[in-house]
């Protein structure tokens, strides 16, 4: 049944004996590299370097992270739209997911997806659907495949606000919760869908509300808490992989930017997006890794020296690598 957990504070109550150093700085990093990659590939486009569009995930890193981090590499991931940072979070290597942005040859599909659409057969990533809320099924029907086969991998699937109203995503979860099937369903509201606010979308004031009509379980948390996020999604997966059944996890956020790179996003105030930036996830964490003597200056430049080198490396991989050739369009289709 759905459950509800306050978590709102949970950065700045847990006590650091609860998570180890390693798993603390490896979030952090995770984070760090995340917003950078997703910054740098938000330039590029603007450079016109690679053609399409590109979904920002900048502000969402705590729920995208805190929800893939503790992944198995048998488990699966299925992104929507805005999460080609997913693949990051799993392991995917940082030279594919660029060659991945750029439709190069060295792309997981060979060019043949739009930029953002990326997913990574090797460590069981779902190639995004353009139509929303349909990696949510196709998430389902993978972790009903798993369930049948007899294995205890887990399914994590990401959608939007939007995505929560459409039959698809309803459909998902009544199949699941009917089948007990181990799926994570992460819903990153972050209020706007494309030009929708939150308040026209739904009555509700917590999405895992909806749940409760699927009789499955619901959690709700601070999006932009890295360890709130964590917690609720350990748990969930540990419940999922026991054949405990699916849970709804709601990470309330903010996507800072347009809906995608060619959206103004005149729709929005100021004052709500400048506010929101206050609220960014990586500063907050980086004062709780700081307090708990974890993080200094010099680590903090460190590490964004580090992960700024591994994308300038990625990025001269994807813009050396070759198109595919025209000949290539109907290969590799069907397996
Ligand atoms: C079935 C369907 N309707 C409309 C669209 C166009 N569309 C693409 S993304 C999007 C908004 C999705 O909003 P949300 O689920 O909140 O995700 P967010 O973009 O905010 O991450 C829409 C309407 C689509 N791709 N598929
Ligand atoms: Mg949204």
């Amino acid at each position: 049944m759905a459950t509800k957990v306050g978590r709102a504070a949970a950065v700045a109550e847990a006590p650091t004996s609860r998570y180890s150093p390693e798993l603390l700085l490896g979030l952090y990093r995770m984070m760090v590299k995340c917003r950078m990659c997703d910054e740098k590939a938000r330039i590029l486009f603007r450079q016109g370097k690679y053609a399409g569009n590109f979904y920002s995930n900048v502000g969402q890193e705590a729920g995208e992270v805190g929800a893939g981090y503790s992944l198995r590499p048998d488990d699966w991931v299925a992104p929507s739209h805005r999460d080609w940072t997913a693949n990051i979070i799993k392991g995917a290597p940082l030279n594919l997911c660029f060659a991945q942005l750029y439709g190069k040859a060295d792309s997981p599909d060979r060019g043949k997806s739009t930029p953002a659409h990326m997913g990574y057969p090797p460590l069981s990533v779902i190639t995004p659907a353009s139509t929303i809320a349909a990696q949510l099924m196709i998430g389902t029907g993978v972790a009903w495949g798993l369930k049948r086969q007899g294995k205890d991998s887990v399914v994590v699937a990401y959608c939007g606000d939007g995505a929560t109203s459409i039959g698809w995503f309803h459909e998902a979860l009544n199949f699941a919760g009917v089948h007990r099937l181990a799926v994570l369903y992460v819903v990153q509201n972050n209020l706007w869908a494309e030009s929708v606010p939150l308040r026209l979308q739904t009555a509700l004031s917590d999405l895992s509300d909806r749940a409760k009509g699927h009789g499955i379980a619901g959690v709700s948390v601070d999006g932009n808490d890295i360890l709130a996020v964590y917690d609720a999604a350990t748990e969930a997966i540990a419940r999922a992989r026991e054949g405990q059944g699916p849970t709804v996890l709601e990470c309330k956020t903010y996507r800072w930017y347009g809906h995608s790179e060619i959206d103004p996003a005149k729709y929005r105030l100021k004052e709500e997006v400048e506010a929101w930036k206050k609220k960014d996830p990586i500063p907050r964490f980086e004062k709780y890794l700081a307090d708990h003597k974890l993080l200094n200056e010099t680590s903090k430049k460190q590490i964004r020296d580090e992960t700024s080198h591994e994308i300038d490396e990625a990025v001269e991989f994807a813009e050396n690598s070759p198109y595919p050739a025209p000949e290539e369009a109907l290969e590799h289709v069907w397996a």
